[in-house]
């Protein structure tokens, strides 16, 4: 059975690449598509999944506008990495379908109430604001998520501050809630994501699967590669979403370890820091865990996996 998961995401270059490997990878399937604030504003941000879906022939799959902005901060974005449009670089097609009327919450509410317990896995690779408004809105959702797996935070050391990771510090108190609730939580988080490099040798191998969506990824990567350096000095650019995928995928792919997790939310120099306790051992009702390694290669094949399973879908 393929695992059922919700990609609650914010297109983003790496969360477009991150749906690209749950619609091309036959262990996963896609119950429902959300979208949050984030790179961009909402209208963007979901306008991007929409089209990302139509260059995928991802169809059949309801995709939902999600929160505009944060539960109590100012909303921010990151047109310095994505560009004004969140997802700057390709030129995107028209949407060939439109989004579901409900909210983003309503439909990862309705998407788990509607299905087995234990079955669905919330993936969210933004913001974790519909999360949070989801299970403070109908906390019977809580027991039946089989486990929520997140990019977002870091053990050690930021992005967007020098404690801070960007999805977790635009919605910090977001994070607090989806940290604090009793499902199992897997925290992707920068320590591993920025091993996750699309080098030379990555993008020939995309470039080699020679598809409509892999000139996608590489344009992508041409301008994700182009405001990294720029920004961020990395001469390779970090493609984090879709580490959570793969690891769900295959376990795997993460070193993880058990250890309770939680977000500063009054720190005047560490608002937003993911604190993890990796003092041993972790308690026996510890439900939170964090990524400390990665296997890169076996990352990347299952990225260029997934792209050579959707070939060229008539778009
Ligand atoms: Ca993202």
């Amino acid at each position: 059975m393929p695992r059922r998961i919700i990609l609650d995401c914010d297109p983003g270059h790496d969360d477009a690449i991150a749906l690209l490997l749950a619609h091309g990878n036959p262990d996963i399937e896609l119950a429902a598509v959300t979208t949050v604030m984030g790179n961009a504003g909402i209208e963007n941000v979901t306008r991007n999944a929409l089209s990302v879906a139509r260059i995928a022939g991802i169809t059949g799959v309801p995709f939902a506008r999600g929160s505009a902005r944060p539960l109590v901060r100012t909303v921010e974005y990151a047109p310095d990495i994505h560009g004004d449009s969140g997802l700057d670089g390709p030129v995107l097609p028209e949407p060939a379908f439109e989004v579901d009327p409900r909210s983003a919450v309503q439909l990862i509410i309705d998407t788990i109430m509607e299905s087995e317990p234990g079955t669905i896995t919330l993936v969210p690779t933004g913001a974790l604001t519909n999360i949070a408004l989801a299970a403070r809105l109908e906390p019977r959702i809580v027991p039946r998520v089989r486990e929520v797996v997140l990019m977002g935070g870091g053990v050690h050391g930021g992005n967007w501050s020098p404690t801070s990771e960007f999805n977790i510090v635009i919605d910090p108190e977001a994070a607090h809630i989806v940290f604090n609730e009793s499902w199992p939580v897997t925290m992707v988080g920068i320590d591993v994501t920025h091993k996750a490099l699309a080098t030379p040798e990555v993008r020939e191998r995309i470039a080699a699967v020679g598809t409509k969506p892999s000139v996608f990824v590489g344009e992508l990567l041409d301008f994700f590669g182009a405001t990294y350096l720029e920004a961020q000095g990395f001469t390779s650019p970090p493609v984090h979403d879709p580490v959570t995928v793969a690891y769900i995928i295959d376990p795997a792919v993460l070193e993880v370890v058990k250890a309770p997790l939680d977000v500063e939310l009054s720190g005047s120099l560490t608002l937003g820091m993911t604190v993890a306790d990796l003092r041993r051992p972790a308690p026996a009702d510890c439900t939170t865990q964090v990524a400390l390694g990665i296997d890169e290669a076996r990352f990347w094949d299952l990225v260029v996996d997934a792209l050579e399973r959707i070939g060229d879908p008539e778009a």
